[in-house]
């Protein structure tokens, strides 16, 4: 059922606007989700899909990566899960007659919600050099050219293996033991956008990489604070947890520039009193920071706490910790109190009076949690800042016992456990030597790129294939137009997906779409039906079932088509098992026991309803295994970002009805936008001064330290209560104005969330010539 792509614009954004909601989730987002799930899938397919989301004996949302709790409601879904769910268990197909009817370069005019609305993708394709048509082509030689370009390549390092994070754990252990055995750690993923600041912080402080608590701890806290986080839409589930907590006596403080509807009010659609009362209240306190202020107003709560009698946990900071004196005397270095209120009140936007009540709702919590996710991640000083809520935490012993410690909620489904499998550029030495010792080669040991450095590597010639498991990379990156001028330069570019999209239609000279199974998907093998299995954002891991026909019966799993392309390009000299592999799954879940910590008896564990937990040495018994051996206080200077005259700090961020560059469609009920998503969201004191009315039409100019400029083009202006001098606008139209080098120190996550940008006014869409 393809539909003719309009000739300019296929997208009609038009953007209408009415003013933010107050609360979260109730009767519209059930009759959203049907509707859309209707749309794609039809009624009784609908039915029979939404209710075996999240089941015990069902198949794991490929939406977020929010924990499923003991207790499951029949419809334990949630508005996007049910979304996210009916884009990929849509009845529409893309087939090869889509291809010959659309040349490359017209698709490449489409928007991307176009594209993905085209539906799921049927058989593999391949496009020739200088074709501008996919045409079919049959597996084995899709893999052939795989090889073919791989075999012509001068070193393994000009290879980059790109991941997403829906991949299964056994696709992904397949995936990196078949990049390591080619020869290389050239393994960027998703997560290097994402929550890479939170593993760099918390793998130097408390020495996992991973959030330190489980879905019963939030039941268990006195005070959780949710910071960065748009819960309802990113991870509705947890607006159920936090309604929880609540009615066991927990306090919340919101941390954001924007108040978001989901954390002021939740109406569960579990519930009567959610369905047609009033719902529950659940921010206690709103720190309406100003972006980019969080390692300033966690500093000058440590302050505080510091200088209150009684505050400190001295036996678990003596016992624990390292690093205490050092960091309360360069706390106090930092001149008097009066001097540091006045940058603290500078750097947050917040007052005094604010602050001062968090710090009594901080000092009344005997159990604190703290949430964050890419509103705390996506600076220039992420990863200091993280830091900075881990010392907040360790003042008063709140890692390592019930109720309290750290919570970078996740993203993508399984992204999560993708890392645990060895996606990782810079693997540690200990995961190799057990993958050489189980699988007897010698894996490289260099560190590979990760995804800012593998654009780099692509622009600049020295990477020349690029394959994809998952993703969208080309729209989800920084810095479109070097990035998609640096795929153009490749010699071949090879994605496995379940859906068409971006980087599709911007390739490198030959390209190959390889369709695969999602997880709504029946997967049977030489060895009988499949499942594979997960890891969610509080380190649970558990079995997935996919139950649906699939999409075509040319799909091929993600583990099958690793293990058939390992084959062809290792050839009968690599001692893999890989037809095993891809026979039974159950023979990688072996070999996972043997090579990771913490998965020992893996298939036997797996088989228990709702899975287990994979240790994690801070939670579970106080031992923190860093470099010192114990949980690290660290002093690093306060940082902010500095915004000139006349200019404004963008965040670049999500609507209610999209999953990253997945558009749903063209509505963020929760904010009040409909029809359009070029929006730009300006404090209205801010957008008088800046002469620019509600409803004003005006192009983004993101400026850049090197005197470069970068523009977006038509957002409408939307005054809207987000915090002064900050504004706001969508993901991915807006990636174009992030500079590749902006991003992280340390973790080099591109900087999404603090762009500084100016508003130049142009006429209304209608009014131009
Ligand atoms: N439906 C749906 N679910 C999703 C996704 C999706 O696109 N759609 N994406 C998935 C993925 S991969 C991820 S990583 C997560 C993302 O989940 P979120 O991190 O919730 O996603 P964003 O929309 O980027 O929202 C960032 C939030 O941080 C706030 N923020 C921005 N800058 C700052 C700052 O400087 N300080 C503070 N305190 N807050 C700030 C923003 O106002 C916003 O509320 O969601 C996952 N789940
Ligand atoms: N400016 C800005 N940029 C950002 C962000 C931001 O907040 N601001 N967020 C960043 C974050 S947090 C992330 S995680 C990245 C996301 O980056 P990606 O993970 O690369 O992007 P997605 O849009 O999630 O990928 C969607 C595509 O995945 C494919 N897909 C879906 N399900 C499956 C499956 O089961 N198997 C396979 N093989 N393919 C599948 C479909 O073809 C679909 O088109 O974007 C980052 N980019
Ligand atoms: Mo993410």
């Amino acid at each position: 059922m393809a539909a003719k792509p309009p000739a300019s614009d296929p997208i009609q954004d038009a953007p209408e606007t009415g003013g933010p909601e107050h609360s979260a989730v109730g009767l519209p987002a059930i009759t959203n989700a049907l509707k859309i799930s209707r749309q794609q899938m039809g009624v009784r397919r609908t039915a029979l899909t939404l209710l075996r989301v999240n089941q015990k004996d069902g198949f794991d949302c490929p939406g977020c990566a929010w924990p499923e709790g003991d207790k499951r409601h029949t419809a334990e879904f949630c508005e996007n899960g049910a979304k996210a769910v009916a884009e990929e268990a849509t009845l529409r197909r893309v087939t090869e007659a889509f291809f010959a009817e659309h040349p490359v370069s017209s698709l490449a005019r489409c928007s991307g919600y176009w594209l993905g609305q085209q539906g799921r993708l049927t058989r593999p394709m391949y496009l020739a050099e200088g074709a501008d048509h996919y045409v079919p082509v049959s597996w084995d030689r899709a893999f052939d050219i795989v090889a073919e370009e791989l075999a012509a390549l001068d070193s393994p390092d000009e290879a980059v293996f790109y991941t997403s994070g829906r991949t299964s754990n056994e696709a992904a252990f397949l995936y990196q033991l078949f990049a390591r055995e080619f020869g290389t750690n050239n393994l960027p993923d998703c997560s290097n956008m994402c929550h890479e600041s939170s593993g760099s912080a918390l793998t130097e402080t408390i020495g996992v990489g991973k959030g330190s608590v489980l879905l019963e701890d939030l039941y268990k806290a006195d005070l959780i604070i949710v910071a960065g986080q748009n819960p309802g839409t990113n991870h509705p589930r947890m607006l159920t947890a936090l309604e929880k907590a609540k009615a066991g006596g927990a306090k919340i403080i919101s941390i954001n520039p924007l108040p978001e509807a989901g954390l002021e009010r939740f109406k569960n659609p579990q519930t009567p009193r959610g369905l047609v009362g009033g719902g529950t209240a659940l921010t206690d306190l709103f720190l309406q920071v100003r972006i980019g202020g969080d390692q300033a107003l966690f500093r000058a709560l440590n302050r505080l706490v510091l200088d209150t009698d009684g505050a400190l946990d001295e036996a678990f900071i003596r016992e624990h910790t390292h690093g205490f004196e050092e960091f309360a005397a360069a706390v106090r270095g930092e001149g008097p109190q009066d001097a540091h209120w006045d940058e603290t009140l500078r750097a947050t936007g917040l007052t005094r009076a604010e602050i001062e009540r968090a710090l009594r709702m901080v000092l009344d919590s005997k159990r604190t949690i703290v949430c964050w996710a890419m509103g705390l991640t996506q600076h220039k000083h992420s990863v200091p800042t993280i830091k900075e809520v881990v010392n907040f935490l360790l003042l008063r012993g709140n890692i390592g016992r019930p109720g309290a410690g750290v919570c970078p909620v996740r993203g993508h489904s399984n992204v999560q456990g993708d890392r645990t499998m060895g996606i990782f550029e810079r693997p540690a030495p200990a995961f190799l030597d057990a993958l050489e010792k189980e699988f007897g080669f010698a894996p490289p040991r260099a560190h590979g790129y990760d995804v800012v450095r593998a654009i780099r590597a692509l622009r600049d010639g020295q990477a020349k294939v690029f394959f994809a498991m998952g993703g969208n990379f080309v729209a989800a990156t920084p810095d479109t137009d070097v990035t998609e001028a640096a795929i153009r330069r490749a010699r071949l570019t090879v994605h496995v997906s379940t859906k068409l999209n971006r980087s599709h239609v911007v390739t490198g000279a030959r390209a190959l779409i390889l369709p695969t199974l999602g997880r709504t998907e029946r997967d049977i093998q030489a060895g009988g039906e499949q499942f594979v299995t997960v890891e969610d954002s509080m380190g649970m891991v558990h079995a997935s079932r996919g139950r649906l026909a699939p999409a075509s019966p040319q799909l091929l799993s993600e583990p099958a088509i690793v293990a058939r392309l390992a084959r062809r390009v290792l050839g009968p000299d690599s001692a893999t098992p890989w037809e095993e592999f891809a026979g039974d799954y159950a023979r990688i879940r072996d070999r996972i026991a043997r090579v990771i910590p913490g998965f020992e008896d893996f298939n036997a564990k797996v088989a228990r309803p709702g899975g287990f937990a994979l240790p994690h040495a801070p939670r579970d018994d106080r031992r923190f295994p860093t470099a010192t051996g114990k949980a690290n206080f660290t002093a690093a200077p306060v940082e902010y970002p500095e915004v000139p005259e006349g200019r404004l700090l963008l965040q670049t961020l999500r609507s209610h009805d999209q999953y990253n560059t997945t558009i749903y469609g063209l509505d963020d009920r929760y904010r009040g936008i409909k029809n359009g998503r070029r929006v730009v969201l300006v404090h209205p004191e801010d957008a008088r001064a800046l002469g620019l009315p509600d409803g004003a039409y005006a192009d983004l100019i993101s400026e850049w330290k090197d005197g470069s400029e970068r523009r977006a083009p038509g957002f409408r202006v939307v005054h809207y209560p987000t915090a002064r001098g900050c504004a706001a606008a969508y993901y991915p139209e807006t990636n174009v104005l992030v500079p590749l080098d902006h991003t992280a120190d340390t973790s080099n996550t591109p900087a999404s969330k603090s762009l500084v940008i100016r508003l130049e006014r142009t006429p209304e869409p209608g009014l131009r010539s």
